[in-house]
């Protein structure tokens, strides 16, 4: 199995006891030191490699559910504009094109907050489209996974779900395009770096269907980033502390044309060498909303959306 060795996060179906283990043939086996990934990430790389080889008994698949890999007190940071056809991609939706052509080559990236842990969804959960955008993309990236002491300790997938149509209308309003219900999907797990041997080299696929037809298919690679994850990460933690650890998001460079936007039904699939997949649905925001406030007090709520325009009124 492509992901025996990453470290994943879950919770028993029968207890609602939430571990976190390290992937094996068989299911995930919880370490037997740190209870969160939070609390590992305070560690520095050479504990942490030893934590993650001190392990109970697996615990089989068909009794958890995966939960995001990210927890505690971490946050999710996103870098923009690290590749050619990211920065062509704003030129083409805003009219302020200067700043994305100037923030391509200047020295400081673009880096921006996305998300804190409870709002990020995985692997079989919904993400949002906001309902005041008309054009609403998913953006396939590499996640570099950081610990307190800003040292690489891995890598995930991200999907920076964005409006294009908010933010290139000003681009002051950055915040409102990336920060919503259902925007930030985290990949099922975390790929220690001592197994991705080749991390400016993985392929990014992303796939959008709608029913049966594929209404968009891009590729890209990490080798075609402007700048590298260490200076991104670097920046990240320039006068900001990460006392748990952060997950920063490398930028995009699969880019669906303007004439395609997601709307509720589709689905978004993203596959990363060596990360494994990320299988999405689309939904309206406020729903992914709802259910998310509800998970935060159970995490085995799943989602299952009771539409507005359902609902019954005045019996
Ligand atoms: O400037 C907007 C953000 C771009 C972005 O998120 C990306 O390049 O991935
Ligand atoms: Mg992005």
């Amino acid at each position: 199995m492509e992901r025996v060795g990453h470290l994943a996060r879950a919770v028993v179906s029968s207890t609602g006891r939430v571990v976190v283990g390290v992937v094996t043939r068989d299911g995930v086996a919880p370490l037997r030191g740190p209870e969160t990934i939070s609390e590992l990430l305070q560690s520095g790389l050479e504990d942490i490699e030893i934590e993650m080889s001190r392990l109970e008994t697996p615990i089989p698949f068909e009794a958890l559910l995966i939960l995001p890999p990210i927890d505690g007190a971490m946050e999710v940071w996103a870098a923009g504009v690290t590749y050619l056809a990211s920065r062509e991609a704003r030129v083409e939706e805003s009219d302020d094109r200067e700043v994305y052509r100037r923030v391509y080559d200047a020295e400081r990236p673009e880096i921006f907050f996305k998300s804190p842990p409870w709002r990020v969804v995985t692997d079989g959960e919904p993400i949002g489209v906001r309902g005041d955008s008309e054009n609403s993309v998913p953006e396939p990236e590499v996640g570099v996974v950081l610990t307190a002491g800003a040292e690489l300790f891995g890598f995930t997938i991200v999907d920076d779900v964005s409006s294009r149509s908010i933010e290139g209308a000003n681009p002051l309003y950055l915040p409102q395009a990336k920060i919503f219900d259902g925007c930030c999907a985290l990949g099922p797990s975390i790929a220690p770096r001592w197994l991705v041997p080749e991390p400016s080299s993985m392929e990014i696929r992303m796939t959008i269907r709608r029913g049966s037809d594929e209404v968009f298919f891009g590729e890209s690679s990490t080798g075609r980033m402007k700048r590298s994850f260490e200076e991104l990460s670097r920046y990240l933690f320039l006068d900001l502390v990460f006392p748990e650890g952060a997950v920063l998001a490398t930028g995009t460079s699969v880019v669906p044309p303007l004439t395609t936007t997601l709307v509720p039904g589709d689905t978004v699939e993203i596959e990363v060498t060596g990360l494994g997949r990320l299988a999405t649905a689309v939904e309206e925001a406020t729903l992914v909303g709802d259910w998310l406030s509800k998970r935060r007090m159970d995490p085995r709520i799943r989602f299952s959306p009771v539409r507005r325009d359902e609902a019954v009124v005045g019996e």
